[in-house]
């Protein structure tokens, strides 16, 4: 059985690797969908950690359940205190060991993230820019603690939709980002129970519709080194998306947009491995270098 002992560590039997047949699967449709692979005694973990972040999080002020969308972005902050085994999740065996396999050794991994949705997600893929030419760029895994299904906000995705030629004309479809749209265009549900895991790379295009307000989705994401030119220019830009969502996410929060330090990462990440990821190599991409008073200006002007 998969599970997790008092000190969160996970036992024997909790897979961290997929058969050929699901790497393939994955390569083909940009997806894949993984059963039950948190444990039942992980899930509990997991929960009894979320209630006890999201108490802290919005002891002073309240989760905002009438946002008009999630582009707001609310987020529950995990931390190694707080949150210790889901902060630990990300360098785990099975979700580390399974992005590796797909992505290769060099990685760059992410902190846990915990966002709570207010409605509607439209289509799009985890990319922006008019340069993406990278398709394996990396991938993401996504938990749901909650039962979803199509109308009750469970992720959908475009099955093939992470590779050109069909990545591009989707950015081209007439529409397809309108959140009224949503149901409009061809996807595959992807129902989840808890302990079910959705794994998806950043270029497949994906969406949600029907959730509850505060419908709460675990994020793990990694990103493959670099391995050439534009693949590096991407990443760059990909690091500098970030800061400015990050800016962009606080303004209409009403909070003062975030500078990050990699002081403040160095004490956040959780071991060597986790500190080479949320420092050295945003250091290496330019991601510390990002300017948010030149980023307002900008978004003022336009
Ligand atoms: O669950 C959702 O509503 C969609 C999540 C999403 O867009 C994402 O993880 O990038």
């Amino acid at each position: 059985m998969n599970s997790a002992d008092s000190d969160g560590n996970t036992t024997i039997g909790q897979r961290s690797s997929l058969t050929e047949e699901e790497v393939t699967f994955f390569e083909t449709f940009g997806f894949l969908f993984l059963k039950q692979h948190f444990s039942a005694d992980e899930v509990e973990t997991i929960n009894a950690e979320l209630s006890h972040a999201k108490e802290l999080t919005y002891k002073d002020s309240p989760f905002d359940r009438s946002a008009d969308s999630s582009e707001r972005l609310q987020r529950v902050t995990p931390s190694r205190t707080s949150t210790p085994y889901i902060n630990s999740l990300p360098e785990r065996p099975h979700l580390h060991g399974v992005a590796k396999q797909l992505f290769g050794e060099d990685l760059i991994g992410h902190e846990s993230e915990v966002n709570l949705f207010v409605g509607d997600s439209r289509w799009h893929p985890d990319r922006s820019g008019n340069d993406v030419k990278t398709h394996r760029f990396g991938c993401k895994f996504c938990y749901y603690p909650d039962v979803l299904d199509g109308e009750t906000g469970a992720l959908r995705v475009i099955p093939g939709s992470h590779l050109p030629p069909f990545f591009d004309a989707l950015r081209k479809m007439p529409g397809i980002s309108d959140p009224e749209n949503i149901r409009k265009f061809p996807g595959l549900v992807c129902p989840s129970n808890p302990g079910d895991v959705i794994l998806f790379n950043l270029n497949c295009w994906h969406a949600s519709c029907g959730g509850q307000p505060g419908r709460v989705q675990f994020a793990f994401v990694y990103y493959a080194a670099p391995k050439d030119a534009q693949h590096e220019k991407e990443m760059r830009f990909q690091y500098t998306r970030n800061r400015q969502m990050a800016v962009e996410v606080a303004l209409s929060n009403g909070k003062k947009p975030p500078v990050p330090t990699p002081e403040e990462f160095l004490s956040r990440g959780d071991s060597p491995l986790m500190t080479s990821w949320l420092v050295d190599r945003r250091q290496e991409y330019g991601y510390f270098e990002f300017d948010n008073e030149a980023y307002i200006k900008e978004l003022q002007a336009r």
